[in-house]
């Protein structure tokens, strides 16, 4: 028997965000946010795909709601669009919008669901990249504002909080890489960015302590993995660089109240970037957290290549499986970071925010075939249960994603849903992967080998 057998309070959810699947962009008083702009803009996002519709769920959240309570989850994890509130990034509340989320999360609550809230996932109201964005300490203001009118609002309804996800992808996938919106390319406004949105997170926080003292809260930082090709002195730092940009850069402030030396002497050095701490940051960035979320999707292995980008290293292709996006499946990645983050910041209680595979199967006489994305469930959770055998604090795993959604750069044609959606017609159609975690749902196990 190879049985991977969960505890029985384990938590199991699946996860959305705001921009991803609410659609009605222009409806309820929604202001714009740097994803509208950002997507109209040709060229920024296949097929010129925005998320105008997405999966309507701004209109159709009683229906999901549905899928999720058969699927059995006991947590939603979902984001509230910041412009939907405060239209202007700060100014004049929105009733319509903050009204909207009341109706999802008392649908929520009335089917036994527990709403974890994303305060941020991306969606930051034009109005305020129009005033610098995250470039600018305003923002931070703006940001604990919402935050602390969400807080209010829904006191005694939500009680797991999560301030910002992925803020690697927010500040440098966003603003060093161009990928993503606002679509620059300047390391300096980067590393700005990273820092305003750590201090974003920290205000946050405190200003929840003051707000109720009974939720709790965290963030969500993305994590790739790299594991060295060799012993080598080179490989192992040119891998600690490459780990330490998405994990140390974003958790040693927050745990350890102060950055990685040796990252800040790198951008130091060979760009001359420097982050600009203000004299009481770092004590409200590494505000106590109850919890931290992990979002991760993809390693590999990598080695030293003097000639090859910032951090002079190689990403090795050793004829990996890869899901449809192209991203290597690397499910012992997911074990040796989460084994990492607990020897180097303790045992902190870890919720799995985001997990999943990108495969791309249609609809066939009502059915979705999805194998591949049931054996990367499989695979990654048994990665996650192995990583709690090792002593690792993790007390829930969501799936990215409940359903098929605007996949930012990448549009539509990029499916990470358990349920599929046509885009055309919006019908949701539940994936053969929905039945195989709605089975390990109700039993808390499933066998590595199928029967
Ligand atoms: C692109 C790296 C080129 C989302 C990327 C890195 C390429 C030099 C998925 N997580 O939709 C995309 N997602 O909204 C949050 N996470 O480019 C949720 N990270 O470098 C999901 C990372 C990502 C990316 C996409």
């Amino acid at each position: 028997m190879s049985k991977i057998q969960f505890p029985q309070d384990f938590i199991w959810g699946t996860a959305t965000a705001s921009y991803q699947i609410e659609g009605a962009a222009n409806e309820g008083g929604r202001g714009a946010s740097i994803w509208d702009t950002f997507s109209k803009e040709p060229g920024n996002v296949k097929n010129e795909d925005n998320g105008d519709v997405a999966c309507n769920s701004y209109h159709l959240y009683k229906e999901d709601v549905a899928l999720l309570k058969e699927l059995g989850v006991s947590t939603y994890r979902f984001s509230m669009a910041w412009p939907r509130i405060f239209p202007n990034g700060d100014g004049e509340l929105n009733q319509e919008g903050l009204d909207y989320y009341h109706r999802l999360v008392d649908e929520l609550l009335e089917h036994n669901i527990k709403p974890m809230c994303t305060l941020y996932h991306w969606d930051l109201p034009q109005a305020l990249q129009d005033r610098g964005g995250w470039e600018s300490r305003e923002t931070v203001e703006a940001f604990d504002h919402y935050a602390k009118t969400i807080f209010s609002s829904f006191k005694g309804k939500i009680s797991t909080w999560i301030t910002i996800n992925e803020p690697w992808c927010a500040s440098y996938l966003s603003n060093y890489l161009g990928i993503h919106a606002p679509g620059k390319k300047d390391l300096q406004l980067a590393t700005t960015v990273a820092h305003h949105l750590l201090l974003a997170h920290g205000r946050a926080v405190q200003s929840l302590r003051k707000i109720d003292a009974q939720a709790q809260i965290g963030y969500a930082p993305n994590a790739g993995w790299s594991e060295a090709y060799s012993d080598s002195e080179q490989d192992q730092q040119a891998v600690r660089r490459a780990n330490g940009w998405q994990v140390e850069w974003f958790m040693d402030p927050v745990f350890k109240g102060e950055y990685p030396d040796f990252l800040v002497n790198w951008f130091k050095e060979k760009e001359n970037v420097t982050v600009p701490i203000q004299e009481g940051d770092m004590d409200v960035i590494s505000s106590p957290i109850d919890f931290v979320g992990i979002n991760y999707y993809t390693g590999n292995v990598a080695r030293y290549d003097e000639g090859n980008g910032l951090f002079h290293i190689e990403n090795l292709d050793f004829n990996y499986e890869r899901t449809d996006i192209g991203w290597p499946i690397y499910p012992e990645g997911f074990y040796q970071l989460l084994t990492y983050l607990n020897d180097r910041y303790g045992q902190v209680p870890i919720y799995i925010t985001e997990n999943g595979a990108c495969y791309n199967d249609g609809v066939e006489n009502g059915e979705v075939k999805d194998d591949n994305r049931i054996s990367y469930m499989r695979s990654h959770i048994a990665s996650v249960h192995r990583a709690m055998q090792s002593g690792v604090n993790v007390k829930g795993y969501l799936a990215w994603s409940l359903m098929d959604n605007f996949e930012w750069a990448e549009g539509y044609d990029m499916r990470f849903g358990i349920v599929h959606v046509n885009f055309d017609t919006l019908e949701r159609t539940k994936k053969n992967s929905y039945y195989w975690y709605k089975n390990l749902i109700s039993q808390s196990y499933f066998d590595l080998i199928k029967a």
